[in-house]
């Protein structure tokens, strides 16, 4: 290890105080304390669900899975997809909190029965979600926990790539050898695991497309397909033959197609659909392709 690994040397105070940004690229909106910052009511839309997102890998986790659940013919799927810009605070609002005390996208409401039940954390929102229309998740125990141990690993893995290969690699004010070493180990070590498992089965969970897909997707489908935070070279993702293959036959899925454009505030105008109402919110985006480009 060279000295450039740690270029400001930091010796903790014995009490850690919030007197200055934590620096990068999301600085302005990090902060030690919880709860809402403003008071601002959610808008309600007239569908059964209502999801207030940003078509983060996370946020796109749950877009993808109600274009899935309505491309099967579940009209109880139909959803408001209202925008949340989260680099504006919007997360911070009296009624998202509400909805989400975690103050994260994805948060959902679903208004189908006479109370409203809150739902967040993107893991949960799909478990929800697959219950709730019997789709996506089997029944059969040894499958179903299959399912969800794959759902739990993404949920688990997730921070290891976005809060700490992301955020050294890309985001952090500064190139740090130290951290990027330590989260480039397991950010490859995880698409091993992943390309592994792929080698066996043709989706993680076995032979059918489910939710552990449809979580993990979004994450992984953006580091191989889509150059997510600019590292497909420096972690040589095509060197991840089944993992690739994997992610190239779900890109495809018109859903999939659909479900990233939601919420989507980046990339060509035609790309974008930063609210969804009706299904025909679509119609005036490009059905069949999307540009690849990092989210
Ligand atoms: N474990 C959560 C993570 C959600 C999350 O990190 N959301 C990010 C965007 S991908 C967010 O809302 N960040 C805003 C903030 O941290 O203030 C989930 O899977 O739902």
């Amino acid at each position: 290890m060279t000295s450039s690994s740690n270029p400001t040397p930091y010796d903790p105070p014995r009490v850690w105080v919030w007197d200055q940004a934590s620096g990068g690229r999301f600085a302005n909106i990090n902060r030690p304390i919880a709860g809402p910052t403003h008071d601002k009511e959610l808008p309600r839309g007239q569908h059964p669900l209502q999801l207030y997102s940003l078509a983060t890998p996370n946020g796109v986790k749950v877009t993808i899975m109600l274009e899935e659940l309505l491309a099967l013919g579940h009209k109880g799927a139909e959803y408001d997809a209202w925008l949340i810009r989260i680099t504006e605070g919007d997360q911070f609002s009296s009624g998202f909190v509400s909805v989400n005390p975690n103050s994260k996208i994805p948060a959902l409401l679903d208004c189908s029965g006479p109370t409203p039940i809150r739902v967040f954390e993107s893991g949960c929102i799909l478990l929800y979600l697959a219950e709730k229309f019997g789709a996506f998740i089997s029944e059969d125990p040894v499958k179903r926990t299959e399912c969800l141990s794959w759902l739990f690993w993404q949920m688990g893995s997730a921070p290891y790539l976005g809060g700490g290969f992301g955020h050294f690699y890309a985001y952090a004010p500064s190139k740090m050898e130290y951290p990027i070493n330590r989260f480039t180990m397991e950010a490859k070590r995880l698409l091993d695991v992943l390309d592994q498992q792929l080698a066996q089965t043709p989706f993680l969970a076995g032979d059918d497309y489910t939710i552990a897909d449809i979580a993990c997707w979004p994450w992984f489908g953006n580091l191989l397909l889509y150059n997510q935070y600019s590292a497909a070279e420096f972690l040589q993702v095509e060197t991840y033959l089944n993992a690739m293959r994997w992610a190239k036959d779900i890109q495809s899925r018109p859903a999939v197609l659909r479900g990233r454009k939601v919420n989507r505030v980046v990339g060509p105008e035609e790309d974008q659909l930063r609210e969804r109402h009706d299904a025909s919110d679509f119609d005036t985006k490009t059905q069949d392709k999307l540009t690849p480009k990092e989210q």
